[in-house]
């Protein structure tokens, strides 16, 4: 049995209707993991909050003489109730990794990158960079940060390079994942806002998930929809048959792309069948009667055409969506990653709100996060929005953010950041020279590869701060600053429910790595503007300025005391707003005094008050023509690639998850491809044979999987290889700029023969 068909059973036998109840990760010891010999046994246990994905499990960490040995899950906190995934548990491994950058590397005359002391990196840095500036203009130099650093660091980044360095264009991987929910959320309730809070998993009567595979890519959340006692419908909406369809109630393997018109036509039904809730739509929304309009040519029979799913079995969807029972949406990459996510979104946060499926419990129109800080970076980074989630181009907004940092108002820039793909294209066109990549692995994880490595060849100085001197970005790198990762800072994370947790240092960085909070500061003293960040000195007093540039915002957070506030109380979800009054008294049931201490409630929604933040309180009802695919398949390139994520234990680009032995035996070790039977055998292919898949960009030479689980005429590809992204093309979502990484064009070929 090949290791994905192993892990895939694994999975069916865990998770499948029937075994609710049952956990699909609960014996670690089942993967050698937990263990500790006599010889370590720890002496010491503080909680962290996992670095990897955005669910946001709090992990106890054993220590011995201040140093972490093991692990386990921390049964106390709301999140995860003592469970963890594989990555989860095997945290600590890759930390250990030979292939650590312990020094900064700089690459010489002979073309080689060799260890330089940190005093010649930051000569290096600040002489490269401030040429560049000179010679073509500050906009000259820019920045790709990351949803995987702590909230704190992510904020001085984004301002020590715009408010520092006048560097004008910066953006970060959240732009490849969390960029489509960002603008749906604004646009509709007039603020980036996830609403929801785990217990909705636990507390809906049907859940809907929509290119969203769960079970490889949270599988913590998907612990909690197995805890439901109220017997859900789970219905999936996805292409493949993936781990999650599996194990729903029913599955609806709809045509690529197709699910706008899906979405549209289930709404026009709800409508005609009388299923709405009127008085919601009347007190709290605008535009109903226009979307209603709209909604004319969008049949249930045209959606049924679209997408090649039985009519009735869209009628029973209608009608369970329109039954007044609790109906939650969630959605993840298959949504997000398209040419047309952002009216996706909001195509289900129109059924969600027609229905009055919004601030009830087991509700909502709900983005899932993908990485542990992704709604940090949304937030903080100070990225395309101005810290606070501003805005650049508003007067107020910059005055409101000059005078809460201290830094004069001329330094924040007028003008919005270019989006990820403009930033790459600027380079193409030699208006951006210098780039500086943070936690964040651009050279695999970058749209159409090909082009990327072309256009890497513009730049005069590309600077790399990571973990390891062997990413693929770091190996193309001018410069290569060392960075301590997670367990190796601290800091804080906000979770894909708005839960603000703490993560920590619990062992020291190796070598000459430092955190990435220490190396900006470096920076900024050697730019020559440190003291703009005097007051910047550790994460928690940049932690307590986030709090004042909270303050008034949807994400107001004065309410949290400090660090040991959200120790105390397992996290604490935005908002949390500090009373009238300044005092830390309750207010709106959200703060208790109980024995002294103030307790926060452990799951909070929002808009449980039918009030939205545009300025007229109520949500918008927004609505396109869906698009034509970009790619579509045709003679030459007859198959649909999707692409994702393969295993519970592969994170993206696998600079970390390859390090541990223990998760290495539970994934495929040779990139592949998943292929429907009937298609590998019209072309002679056999299970294992490697194969070539092709695009009008590149080739990928891969093993071939035949699973039923994809459809005749599509193909599945991991992103965790590097090969995947050589094929994939470069569209984009027109309002999120975010990269339609779910849909090309591809042929196939066996090349065993
Ligand atoms: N193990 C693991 N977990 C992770 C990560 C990881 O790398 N490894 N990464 C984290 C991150 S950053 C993210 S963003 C999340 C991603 O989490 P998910 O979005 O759940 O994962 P993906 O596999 O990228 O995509 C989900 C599904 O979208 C489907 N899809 C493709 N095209 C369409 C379409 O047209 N319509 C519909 N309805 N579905 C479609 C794919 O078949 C796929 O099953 O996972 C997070 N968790
Ligand atoms: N084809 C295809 N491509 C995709 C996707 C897809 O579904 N299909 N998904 C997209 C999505 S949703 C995402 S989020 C991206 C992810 O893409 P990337 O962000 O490029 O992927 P990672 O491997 O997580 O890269 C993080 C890098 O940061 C380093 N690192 C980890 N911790 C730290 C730290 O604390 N400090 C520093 N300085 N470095 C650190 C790691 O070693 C690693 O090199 O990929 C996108 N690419
Ligand atoms: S589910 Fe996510 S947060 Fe939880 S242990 Fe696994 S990777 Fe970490
Ligand atoms: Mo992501």
């Amino acid at each position: 049995m090949s290791p994905v068909n192993l892990i895939k059973d694994q999975m069916r036998v865990r998770c499948h209707d029937g075994v609710l109840t049952e956990r699909l990760v609960q014996t670690p010891a089942a993967y050698g993991l937990g263990r500790v010999p006599k010889s370590v046994m720890p002496d010491a246990t503080v909680d962290s909050v996992c670095g990897y994905c955005a669910t946001g499990c709090s992990l106890k960490v054993h220590l011995r003489e201040g140093s972490a040995v093991n692990l386990s899950g921390n049964s106390g906190y709301p999140v995860n109730m003592g469970m963890a995934c594989p990555k989860g548990w095997e945290a600590l491994t890759p930390l250990s990794a030979n292939d650590r950058a312990t020094s900064p590397m700089l690459r010489g005359a002979n073309g080689k990158l060799s260890s330089v002391s940190w005093e010649e990196a930051m000569d290096a840095f600040v002489g490269k960079f401030k040429g560049i500036q000179s010679e073509h203009g500050d906009a000259s130099v820019a920045f790709l940060g990351t949803g995987q650093i702590v909230t704190e660091e992510m904020a001085f980044l984004g301002t020590l390079a715009k408010f520092g360095m006048g560097v004008v264009h910066g953006d970060g991987n959240t732009r490849q994942c969390m960029a489509t929910a960002v603008v749906a959320y604004k646009q509709s309730f007039g603020f980036d806002s996830p609403p929801y809070t785990y217990q909705d998993f636990e507390e809906s009567d049907v859940l809907i998930f929509v290119g969203a595979n769960p079970c490889i890519a949270h599988p913590i959340m998907w612990q909690r929809v197995m805890r439901n006692q109220r017997t859900p419908e789970i219905i999936v909406v996805d292409p493949r048959k993936t781990e999650t369809a599996m194990a729903a109630t029913k599955h609806l393997p709809l045509a690529p792309k197709s699910d706008l018109a899906l979405f549209y036509g289930l709404a026009n039904r709800v409508i005609e069948l009388g299923l709405i809730d009127q008085a919601f739509i009347d007190a709290h929304t605008s535009d109903f009667d226009a979307f209603q309009e709209f909604l004319g040519d969008y049949t249930l029979g045209h959606a049924a055409e679209i997408s090649d799913l039985p009519y009735d079995e869209l009628d029973s969807l209608a009608r369970l969506i329109g039954s007044g029972k609790r109906v939650s949406f969630w959605w993840t990459m298959g949504v997000n990653q398209s040419y047309e996510g952002v009216r996706l979104a909001q195509s289900m946060i129109n059924l969600a709100l027609m229905t009055g499926n919004i601030g009830k419990p087991g509700t909502g129109a709900n983005s899932i996060t993908g990485q542990c800080n992704a709604m940090g970076s949304r937030l903080f980074s100070n990225t395309t929005n101005l810290l606070g989630g501003r805005a650049f181009e508003n007067e107020t907004d910059r005055k409101t953010v000059a005078e809460r940092t201290g830094i004069p108002v001329e330094r924040i820039p007028s003008e919005p950041s270019y989006a990820y793909d403009q930033i790459i294209d600027a380079i193409e066109r030699g208006e951006i020279k210098g780039l500086w990549l943070i936690a964040t692995n651009t050279a695999h994880s970058w749209i159409n590869q090909k082009r990327f490595r072309k256009i890497r060849e513009k730049l005069d100085f590309l600077v790399v701060q990571d973990m390891y001197h062997t990413t693929d970005s770091a190996e193309i790198a001018d410069l290569v600053l060392p960075a301590a990762g997670w367990g190796e800072k601290d800091g804080t994370f906000i979770n894909s429910e708005r839960r603000i947790g703490r993560t920590r240092k619990v062992r020291k960085a190796p070598g000459k790595a430092l955190s990435d909070f220490n190396i900006f500061r470096l920076i900024a003293h050697h730019w020559g503007c440190g003291e703009l960040f005097a007051e910047w000195s550790s994460p928690e007093a940049v932690f307590q300025i986030l709090k004042r540039l909270s303050a008034g915002q949807p994400c107001d957070i004065t309410g949290i005391e400090g660090y040991d506030h959200l120790d105390r109380v397992g996290g604490i979800q935005w908002p949390l707003k500090r009373p009238e009054g300044g005092d830390l008294r309750p207010e709106g049931g959200d703060l208790r005094p109980e024995g002294g201490d103030l307790k926060v409630e452990k799951q909070r929604r929002l808009f449980e008050d039918g009030q939205f933040y545009h300025a007229d309180g109520k949500a918008r009802f927004l609505f396109e023509a869906p698009r034509a695919m970009p790619e579509p398949p045709n003679t030459e390139y007859p198959f649909i690639l999707l692409t994702g994520r393969g295993t519970s234990s592969q994170w993206h680009t696998q600079t970390r998850t390859s390090k541990s032995d223990v998760l290495r035996k539970l994934y495929p070790k040779d990139a592949y491809v998943e292929i429907n039977p009937i298609d590998a055998k019209r072309l002679g292919i056999a299970p294992d044979d490697l194969i070539s898949v092709s695009s009008r960009r590149g080739e990928a030479k891969v093993k071939a999987v035949l699973l039923a689980s994809v459809q005749p005429g599509q193909l599945f590809m991991p992103m965790h290889y590097a090969s995947t992204n050589y094929l994939t093309a470069d569209a984009f979502d027109p309002y999120s700029r975010q990269p339609s990484y779910k849909a090309c064009a591809v042929n196939v070929t066996s090349i065993n023969t």
